[in-house]
């Protein structure tokens, strides 16, 4: 079975929210050694077609929850054979999903990604309120601050973030990434965002870049 297979299997599975057709499809990918990330972006597109159900009112609240949990079922099989690169000691990223957004797995992923590229990860979860950030970018003194936010009613909370840490003098000190689908370049731009992250892969090589590991 092709590559493309797997991931679609993973898809469909997702979406017909199956979690015991999304564990089996996940263990069947990792049997046949598809790369992590690949069967990941199967579930990811499956998230994706969620949503756009949701938008047009086949799917409801209950069914974005299920989604959330079946993506979480395939991740625990998949997450064991994401392979780390040791203890690198590369630097330090606080994360954090803004204040009035509870969506986690964007963050939750990038989160394990740069873990296991050698980062250490200082996860301030989700609905975190903007002060509280600021005030682990003070402390924690990160290399890198990374925030996601998932709706459009949330993203001007990463434009406050970065006035408070302006304000408190800190905004200087850290490289600041923002994600989450609704997030575009140009609004990373306006608020004044280092970059804006397509994905979890793109995310974590610039975080590898910033910190001087590869050439920019
Ligand atoms: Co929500 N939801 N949701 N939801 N939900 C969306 C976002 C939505 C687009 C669905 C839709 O209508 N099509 C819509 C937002 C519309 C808008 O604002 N324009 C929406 C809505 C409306 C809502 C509620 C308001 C619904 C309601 O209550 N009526 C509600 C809000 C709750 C709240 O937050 N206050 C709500 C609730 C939920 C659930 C709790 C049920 C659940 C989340 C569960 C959880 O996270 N534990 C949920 C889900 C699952 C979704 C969808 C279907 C999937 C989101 C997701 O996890 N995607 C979503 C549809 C969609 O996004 N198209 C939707 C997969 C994830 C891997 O992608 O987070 O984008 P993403 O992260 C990517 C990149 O963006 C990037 O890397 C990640 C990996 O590749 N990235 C970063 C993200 N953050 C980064 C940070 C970085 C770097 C890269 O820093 C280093």
């Amino acid at each position: 079975m092709s590559a493309e297979r797997y991931i679609d299997t993973l898809c469909a599975n997702l979406v017909d929210l199956n979690f015991e057709g999304v564990r089996k499809a996940a263990e069947d990918a990792m049997n046949a050694g598809i790369p992590p990330i690949k069967a990941i972006s199967g579930l990811t597109e499956g998230l994706k077609i969620v949503g756009e159900k949701f938008e047009k009112k086949e799917y409801f609240l209950s069914e974005l929850v299920v989604a959330a949990e079946v993506m979480k079922e395939g991740m625990s099989v998949i997450q064991p054979h994401i392979k780390g690169e040791g203890a690198k000691a590369r630097g330090k990223v606080v994360l954090a999903t803004v204040q009035g957004d509870n969506h986690d797995i964007g963050k939750s992923l990038v989160g394990t990604l740069l873990r296991v590229s050698g980062f250490d990860i200082v996860d301030l979860g989700v609905d975190v309120p903007n002060d509280k950030i600021v005030e682990a970018v003070k402390v924690e003194k990160p290399q890198i601050l990374g925030l996601s936010a998932l709706l459009t009613v949330t993203m001007p909370e990463m434009g406050e973030v970065i006035k408070q840490l302006k304000s408190a003098g800190l905004r200087d000190h850290v490289k600041i990434i923002v994600g989450g689908s609704p997030v575009t370049k140009e609004f990373a731009d306006k608020i004044g965002a280092d970059y804006r992250a397509s994905d979890a892969v793109d995310g974590v090589n610039k975080c590898i870049v910033w910190v001087g590991s590869k050439k920019a």
